[in-house]
């Protein structure tokens, strides 16, 4: 009878056993500090295009999704109002305006990251992560003269990515083909590509010259060679088989990060998604064509949107959602009619791409900087809302701490418990840029120095934020920056000019401080 009891012991035990360790399997092991990490960045994309910000006109059920069920940020900021120098400080933790190169770059740029300095997929590297990008790169290729027939270096894979599958610029600029691991995806050596940002090369059609070879028409800029009936900026010849199909880009890159993604083995990994919407040319595919009501721009969001779905839908596939930290923003502000004729304007109806902000893309105010910004991480982070104010440079840092790491980047700040909904204190101060003019935030305040310049850009329309005198705005009661207050409180605009120069420098301005006494 003992015996009997015994053994049955002996077997409870090892069923209880034999079921713990069975349900070990099968559930997800969430490794704390060494989740994998995806920055899911959009290009353009503004503060009221998701309806998860208030946007009205566009559908965007996934983006809100990881909003609704993610922190979203009231006060989440690009580093810069225009893309190569968010994109410069997002991955390097340091204020665009320190690197003078730090500017809207060509095709044929040379990289504009150091390859000595520091960068995000660096750090996570030397930690055990995979790294790899996929998409929009727009940092520079090469030093100085690319050869596109040959390996082109240096680039991502330099500067911390050990996968990198890219456009070398942006959607409008040449040259219009992949390129993977250095090496331009599809070429055929017979027909090499050459590249010329000043002059065409003999015989070749330009957007200025053919109008009729174009399925779109350019509004300002954007007239040089013709790459599937689209023109771009600057001049390409050769290279056809490797050329891209635009409306296939959405899914190229979705496709190359699924499959990233999936070599997933015991390594955490980083991965970069760089999505080229909805900048300009704006090319739905065929099935999301119409599916806005606001022509090809409503259409790319709406795109764009399915595919974070999709990512999403394979991430739980792979049961890799509760192991995943995810982070949602856009490079910059929103603009309407960036330089062709696609309806943006006449189609936007009462959708507001900035929201209530003042401005848009390449502007100091708000909407220039001011973006979605979404942490997502199934099972850590608490849905809510952060009114805290934090900036896509403060992911080194706060990543940094996630991983056990002490590098980071000279500007970026440890906002880890902000950005995982444990602490509502984000930054004091941030300074803000616009086409290398810069402006203050700190507090409810933002603060713009005198700029000479157009107030407003007219072929896109957008305010720019020049003015001959101090700008100060309250965004706590005036979010729209409306209402100028430096003269009335020139305490406040004096206290915050000073904490500005402490960081920025006196030699930030086109007008001698002289003038303004
Ligand atoms: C501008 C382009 C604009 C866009 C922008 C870069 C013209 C007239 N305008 O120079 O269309 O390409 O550069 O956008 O060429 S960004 O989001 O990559 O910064
Ligand atoms: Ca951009």
């Amino acid at each position: 009878m003992k015996l009997t009891l015994s053994l049955m012991g002996i077997f409870l035990i090892f069923t209880v056993i034999g079921c713990k360790s069975k349900s070990v399997d099968t559930e997800v092991q969430v490794d704390q500090t060494k989740p994998n990490i995806i920055f899911i960045y959009a290009d353009d994309l503004g503060y009221g295009d998701i309806g998860a910000y208030g946007g009205i006109g566009i559908k965007t059920p996934n983006m809100d999704a990881l909003a609704n069920n993610g922190l979203l940020f009231t006060h989440g900021y690009a580093s810069s109002a225009t893309c190569t120098p968010s994109r410069y400080a997002l991955l390097t933790g340091t204020y665009p305006w320190r690197n003078s190169n730090a500017k809207i770059l060509p095709g044929t740029a040379p990289l504009l990251i150091d390859t000595a300095q520091n960068t995000i997929p660096k750090m996570l590297k030397s930690v055990g992560y995979r790294t790899g990008i996929v998409g929009k790169w727009h940092l520079g290729l090469g030093t100085g003269m690319v050869d596109w027939n040959t390996h082109i270096t240096p680039g991502p894979n330099e500067v911390g990515f050990e996968y990198s599958y890219i456009m070398a610029a942006t959607q409008d600029r040449v040259p219009t083909v992949y390129i993977r691991n250095g090496e331009v995806v599809d070429l055929d050596s017979s027909d090499p590509i050459v590249v010329d940002y000043d002059k065409n090369f003999e015989g070749e059609p330009t957007g200025k010259d053919n109008p009729e070879m174009l399925k779109m028409k350019w509004h300002h800029g954007h007239n040089n060679s013709i790459v599937n009936g689209i023109p771009r900026i600057g001049f390409m010849k050769g290279g056809a088989s490797a050329k891209w199909k635009d409306e296939d880009m959405a899914d190229d890159f979705l496709n190359e990060a699924k499959a990233y993604i999936g070599q997933s083995g015991d390594q955490p990994f980083f991965l970069y998604y760089a999505m080229q919407q909805p900048h300009v040319p704006r090319t739905p595919h065929p099935r999301f064509v119409g599916s806005s009501g606001l022509g090809p721009r409503g259409d790319v969001i709406v795109e764009a949107d399915w595919c974070i779905g999709a990512l999403m839908a394979y991430l739980e596939e792979m049961n890799l959602l509760e192991n995943t930290l995810i982070f949602l923003s856009s490079d910059n502000g929103p603009v309407l009619n960036d330089g062709y004729y696609d309806d943006a304007v006449e189609l936007t109806g009462n959708h507001k791409p900035a929201g209530p902000l003042r401005g848009g893309k390449y502007s100091l105010f708000e909407a220039g900087t001011r973006v979605p910004f979404i942490t997502y991480w199934k099972g850590t982070i608490q849905p809510g809302k952060s009114d805290a104010m934090v900036s896509q440079i403060d992911l080194f840092a706060s990543l940094a701490a996630l991983v056990g790491s002490n590098t980071s980047g000279p500007d970026s700040q440890n906002l880890l418990d902000v950005l995982l909904g444990k602490s509502p204190k984000g930054r004091e101060d941030l300074i803000l840029e616009a086409s290398t003019r810069t402006a203050y935030r700190k507090g409810d305040w933002a603060m713009i120095p005198p700029y000479r310049g157009p107030e407003k850009n007219n072929e896109v329309n957008i305010e720019l934020g020049n003015s001959t005198e101090y700008q100060l705005y309250n965004l706590n009661d005036d979010i729209g920056q409306q209402k100028n207050l430096a003269s009335t409180l020139p305490e406040i605009l004096n206290g915050l000019i000073a904490d500005f120069e402490k960081i920025r420098g006196t030699e930030y301005s086109n007008i001698q401080k002289l003038e303004l006494k």
